[in-house]
């Protein structure tokens, strides 16, 4: 420890130059370095890094509770708490460096580092796209913790007066450099955050779901923004013509515009993480059948701009249904909803609908994609029958006009009855169901209420099937490969919509 000079009392420029301060300052230099290289290149920081390991790995439960609590800002403000908890690390480490003074030190942190980011790594493939954000991070934190160990031992040194105003000018200069790209880059950060759109509940819904209320989900902190005039569709693996497409070429092809609903597996129940478009796009068996795809086929993989894969079985794949959208509700599809191309494919989990689609691959294996792989996510994602209730936002009704309305959802299945129970559940009554607006979508249903007294009333609802299965009273969500949809049955939350709704006088 050589610390003299450093606590010589408060009005010593020396004071400036303890370690703690330039520690904090080197941490924020890294920070800030970190997020602009995100913005400006696209490189992912640890924190990022680990986040997308932690919403992988994190159950369902917390996810659902961070959403309710949240909003849905909960991933970018646990991106901040990440990158603060960073920069408390690295000012930590860098205040033990500066204070000692021994390389060995720094080693040791950058060998944490290092192990830090391999615990992150999902592959080694994409191993030197993935260390490229840290090693800028921590080569710019050694940088500044080598310019603060120089700074400390020049303070040391004394001299002229008009030395130590242009250390402490410098010093102050890199502090304000510092704090300013954190600021600017927090900011850049901030305006392209992707945010998880909850839609808008409680209300009434409507059939058609408005593209500005329309769910977003996706595993990012930050969307990628492809530019569609330079953007290919590939078509390769078990084909005989594979190839390449322009938006333009596929914008020639025969197009299809199907009404579907979409869910995420993540909704929770009479959550509002499912919306119904108008989708327009080409069908995926259109261009499977150009390519030419070889016998043998399983899988059809999407590889996206963000990294992310999912697969659709070959059965599926063909099925008409299955699209690659290029539009939703008559307008060009947006950038958080997976512009310029996308895949939806009507009664599957959301998952299964990849997003800024790059390039589709055959596969004669059974592909297992970002959700399977590594939190073992359902690979058939086919969804299960369910049921919404909507209702007014203070959950009252007037005794002469208390009309529940909802939901119901079975995927491919069709829905053929709603049932309403309004005394937790001793009995049921038939609600009735609104028009059928496509047989990929859900069904709006409602049940004009004729309650006996003013009162608190616990309400149920639930669906049917064409097949006349009832809705699932308990279902676990499907974590588990190729889940079926009879799976195990978990008590609690999942299942069916009960609400407490209390019926006023008036
Ligand atoms: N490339 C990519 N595609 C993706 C995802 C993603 O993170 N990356 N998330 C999936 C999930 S979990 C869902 S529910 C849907 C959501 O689509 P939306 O945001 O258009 O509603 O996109 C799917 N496609
Ligand atoms: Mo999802």
């Amino acid at each position: 420890m050589s610390d003299e000079g450093v606590t010589t009392g408060r009005s010593s420029p020396a004071a400036r130059y303890s370690a703690l301060s330039l520690s904090v300052l080197a941490a924020l230099s890294a920070s800030a370095v970190s997020l602009l290289v995100r913005l400006a290149l696209d490189l992912q920081s640890l924190p990022e890094l680990a986040l997308a390991r932690v919403v992988q790995l994190m159950p369902v439960p917390i996810f659902q509770w961070g959403i309710s609590t949240f909003g849905g800002g909960a991933k970018p403000l646990l991106f901040a708490v990440l990158v603060l908890l960073e920069a408390g690390v690295l000012s930590a480490l860098g205040y033990v460096w500066l204070r000692s003074a021994h390389a060995k030190t720094l080693r040791a942190a950058s060998l944490w580092m290092v192990g830090a980011v391999l615990l992150v790594l999902p592959g080694l493939l994409v191993w030197a796209e993935l260390t490229a954000g840290p090693l800028l991070t921590y080569s710019a934190w050694g940088a500044a913790l080598a310019v603060a160990s120089r700074l400390r031992a020049l303070e040391r040194q004394g001299g002229a007066d008009a030395v130590r105003r242009r250390l402490v000018f410098a010093g102050g200069l890199w502090a304000v450099l510092a704090v300013a790209g954190l600021a600017g880059g927090a900011w850049g950060l901030a305006r392209r955050a992707t945010i998880t759109s909850l839609g808008v509940l409680p209300g009434r819904t409507p059939a058609l779901t408005p593209t500005e209320d329309f769910y977003v989900v996706s595993k990012n902190v930050l969307d990628p923004s492809v530019d569609a005039s330079r953007w290919r569709l590939r078509l390769e693996g078990a084909m005989e013509r594979p190839g390449e497409w322009t938006l333009e070429e596929l914008r020639a092809l025969p197009a299809t515009e199907q009404i579907a609903t979409m869910e995420c597996i993540s909704n929770p129940v009479g959550g509002n993480l499912i919306s119904t478009g108008v989708w327009k796009g080409v069908r995926l068996s259109e261009l499977l059948r150009r390519a030419g795809v070889r016998p043998g086929a399983r899988d059809v993989v999407s590889f996206c701009a963000d990294g992310y894969t999912e697969s659709l079985e070959m059965e599926r794949a063909m099925s008409p249904e299955a699209l690659l959208v290029y539009e939703l509700n008559g307008e060009p599809l947006s950038q958080k909803h997976g512009a310029p191309l996308r895949l939806q494919a009507p009664g599957l989990y959301g998952l299964k609908s990849a997003k800024w689609v790059e390039r589709l691959r055959v596969v004669n294996e059974n592909y297992l994609g970002y959700w399977q792989r590594e939190s073992n996510w359902t690979d058939s994602a086919a969804v299960h029958t369910e049921c919404r209730i909507d209702y007014p936002p203070d959950g009252r009704f007037p005794i002469n006009g208390a009309m529940l309305t909802g939901i119901a959802y079975t995927g491919l299945r069709g829905v053929s009855r709603v049932e309403v129970s309004t005394n937790d559940g001793e009995t049921w009554d038939e609600a009735v169901l609104g028009p059928e607006i496509g047989p990929l979508a859900w069904r709006l249903w409602s049940y004009p209420w004729r309650p006996a007294s003013p009162g608190t009333y616990s309400v149920r609802a639930r669906a049917y099937d064409v097949e006349g299965n009832a809705q699932a009273e308990g279902t676990s969500l499907p974590r588990n490969r190729n889940a079926p949809l009879d799976g195990p049955v978990v008590t609690g939350e999942m299942g069916i919509h009960r609400l407490d709704l209390v019926i006023t006088e008036s």
